[in-house]
């Protein structure tokens, strides 16, 4: 038997499964005798301290990272940041990761929009204690493109999530290096995060207290628990804006062409993004890699989870001149809400924010010339493919999937696939009885899909910026939309997860399993 069919086997045993969750065995050790990979790592998540406000520094929960084998390329450390380091990987590369919990609960991570197997995946029903440890072997089949990894334990991906543990993972392969993009120096990684503190500099998070998650006297809100639930149940938002966990920085820039990776990695947050002096958003790709050809567009819409590859030609702008990342304003309505309380987070959705500020030096540096054509596609649309309708919905206090919410181990039939196949999932957001509905970015484990179409809903100012492009894993369903999908599932077997990623609604049960099964 090959090396690979060896670790298939062994990666898809319920039994190893078991083993593995109830930390019988040494898994990795098994798989160490059949197979090398190309790249391992160990990953840590652990309390630490971070200077992020003048005065007392912040505490926070953070990954860090180890490489074990590989070139030294795989992981950047940003610099005094709370952001785990950047996984850089390329295609068809073996990768292990050792993941060590030294939090004080439960965790587990997921590797956003990567296709993996099921025992690689992050389900919070792999959750490990403090002191144990997770051990993720997979082979990278994704195109290259910007996907990121964050914890994913049952009901505390949001607090563990604000607390920092969060982190960049870039893909590259043969079609990228094609075009020459800019890099090094030419590449801006921005993180984009909201967040509150206290008059310590403390984070604050409203569902800690309740919870009792944070450690004690750290962060805890002063407001009602009315208010807080409401503020939960609409997504929590902070009132001061971070890039790769920097408030506000100013960076300075040459003149020349950038490639500007953004990641909102915001639990709740969307933003509409723009640059100041009217510069046009020149999208080369989302969330599954290169669009098939540049987009001119005014403004990116990014919701929560989402990312844009945009180009920004500086290399004709005056030294000493500045740009600024910011998000326009735009009706908080257009977000929705589903409390029946008035406005009670300190900076609501749809405010006008500036992110970054670039700087530009006087110094010139090259300038990319942007092809007609950026990568191919392999997508064609599936006509006789079975419609799945999916209503999302607010009742009783809470966000529903179908009719739904999440249970650990529960997979309707209607959210069961074979391996392999074709299936169009229709996204109903549909308006709750008071009129109450909320913009819902839509996130399924496993391989990239498409968005065929979107229909319904009122004029929204989020809708210009959405380009539904190319290849997805997080498509945002806005209040009154119907959204089609084409999802072709992932040809590993197991359980995976689709959900809401405004993390509040993901932790209060705004997502279910569905099961891949032959
Ligand atoms: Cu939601």
């Amino acid at each position: 038997m090959r090396r690979r069919a060896v670790l298939r086997m062994l990666a898809s045993s319920p039994v190893l499964a078991f083993a593995e969750v109830a930390g019988l065995v040494p898994v990795d050790n098994l798989l160490a005798q059949s197979t090398a990979p190309d790249v391992e790592l160990a990953l840590t998540a652990a309390p630490g301290e971070i200077p992020l406000l003048r005065g007392t520094p912040t505490h926070v929960w953070r990954f860090t990272g180890q490489l074990v084998r590989g070139a030294t390329s795989t992981l950047q450390n940003l610099e005094s940041s709370f952001l785990g380091p950047v996984i850089r990987l390329r295609r068809g590369q073996r990768v292990r990761i050792r993941f060590r919990n030294r939090l004080d609960e439960p965790s587990i991570v997921h590797w956003h929009g990567l296709d993996v197997p099921e025992l690689a995946d992050g389900h919070p029903r792999f959750a490990v204690a403090r002191g144990a440890e997770y051990v993720y072997d997979f082979e990278v089949t994704n195109r290259a493109g910007a996907y990121w990894y964050h914890p994913h334990p049952h009901m505390r991906t949001a607090a563990q999530v604000y607390q920092g543990l969060a982190g960049l993972l870039l893909v590259s392969d043969s079609e990228e290096d094609a075009l020459g993009l800019p890099s090094g120096e030419g590449e801006l990684l921005c993180v984009l995060q909201d967040r509150r503190f206290d008059s310590n500099n403390q984070l604050v998070y409203a569902s800690a207290a309740a919870s009792g998650g944070m450690r004690a006297g750290r962060g805890r809100g002063r407001m009602g628990g009315m208010a807080q639930m409401m503020e939960t149940m609409n997504g929590w938002l902070g009132d001061r804006m971070l890039v790769n966990g920097h408030v506000q920085p100013t960076v300075d820039v040459n003149r020349r062409t950038y490639r500007v990776r953004l990641l909102n990695a915001s639990n709740a947050r969307f933003y509409k993004l723009a640059w100041s002096d009217g510069s046009s958003m020149t999208v080369i790709g989302g969330d599954g890699g290169l669009l098939e050809t540049a987009r001119a567009q005014r403004t990116v819409t990014l919701a929560p989870a989402q990312r844009a590859d945009v180009l920004l030609d500086l290399s004709s702008h005056a030294r000493g001149s500045e740009v600024r990342l910011q998000s326009l304003a735009f009706p908080a309505a257009d977000v929705g809400r589903g409390g029946m309380m008035g406005e009670t987070s300190p900076l609501p959705q749809g405010a006008a924010l500036t992110l970054m500020t670039l700087r530009v030096s006087g110094t010139q540096g090259p300038r990319f010339r942007l092809p007609d054509r950026l990568s191919t596609h392999d997508f064609h649309e599936a006509p006789r493919a079975p419609v799945r309708r999916v209503p999302l919905t607010f009742m009783q206090m809470n966000w529903f999937i179908d009719g739904r919410v999440f249970d650990m181990q529960d997979v309707a039939d209607v959210e069961t696939v074979s391996p392999g196949s074709t299936h169009i999932w229709e996204f109903v957001n549909q308006p709750g009885p008071m009129g109450m509905a909320m913009a819902h970015p839509l996130h399924l484990h496993g391989p990239q899909f498409r968005v065929l179409s979107r229909t319904g809903g009122m004029p929204n100012a989020l809708r210009d910026g959405i380009a539904d492009a190319g290849w997805t894993d997080t498509v945002l369903v806005l209040p009154g939309e119907t959204v089609r999908i084409q999802v072709t599932f992932s040809k590993h077997q197991g359980l995976y997860l689709y959900h809401c990623h405004i993390l509040e609604h993901e932790d209060m049960g705004m997502m279910r399993n569905f099961r891949i099964r032959s």
